[in-house]
Order: C-alpha cells, then structure tokens, then sequence
C-alpha cells in the first residue's frame, strides 16, 4: 500500500466507496463524480501510479483489469449497448488518482474521443 494513496485507501476498505466488483486482485466501484450514466472505475489492489508503471510483469494483472471491465460492463447493463474504456495518465490528461484505474463510461452515447 502506497502512503497516502486514496485508492489503495479504498482497496483496503479504509475509505468507503460503491462497489461493483472485487477479488483478490481488483477491485471496481462507482466514481464519486460520474459523468455518465455508467461510470466505474477499475483498479488493480497493486499500487501502480499510471500506466507509466506497466511492465511485462504485470501481463496477467492487466488481464485480470480487463476481466474485471468485462463484468462490469455486463452487471452495469452496458455490455449490449457499448462502452468506452479510459485511463488518464500524467499532467495534460488530467490524472487527479496516481494509483492506476480504468474509467468504464457507458449508458449513453459518448460521441467522439477528445
Ligand atoms: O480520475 C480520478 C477519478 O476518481 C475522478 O473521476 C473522481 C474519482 N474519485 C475521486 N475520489 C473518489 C472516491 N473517494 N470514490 C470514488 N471516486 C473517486 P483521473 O483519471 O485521475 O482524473
């Protein structure tokens, strides 16, 4: 757990927050600040600040993430529908969390990418 991580905060269930999905390895719950319908983020338990961070060690835990989306999508109603999958990283993406997580969007039409 990284000091003074609000996401291994929530990880480690000191921070409450609205869960989704979890396992050993990720967990996924509802951003505080939705701007969609569906709007859940999925984090690895591991502290990884961004996908800076990624290594080839972390194959099978970026499989697990995108598992995780894959449930999410389908027990949020969007995996019929559609949904948008983003992950913000460094200063002029406006990454707010320094703990890596995917935004799963969904529940309307999103229009184009930025
Ligand atoms: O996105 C960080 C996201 O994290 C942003 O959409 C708000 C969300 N957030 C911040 N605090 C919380 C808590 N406590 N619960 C749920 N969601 C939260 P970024 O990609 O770093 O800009």
């Amino acid at each position: 757990m990284a000091h003074d991580c609000l996401f291994c905060k929530i990880a480690a269930g000191e921070i409450p927050s609205s869960k989704v999905y979890e396992d050993e390895h990720v967990l996924a719950f509802r951003d505080i600040n939705p701007v969609a319908p569906v709007h859940v983020l999925v984090i690895p338990r591991q502290h990884l600040a961004s996908v800076a961070e990624i290594g080839p060690e972390h194959a099978d835990l970026l499989a697990r993430l995108f598992a995780a989306v894959q449930r999410v999508a389908a027990e949020t109603g969007v995996a019929e529908t559609g949904y948008r999958v983003v992950t913000n990283t460094g200063r002029d993406a406006g990454q707010q969390v320094f703990h890596l997580h995917l935004h799963v969007l969904g529940g309307r039409s999103l229009g184009p990418v930025a």
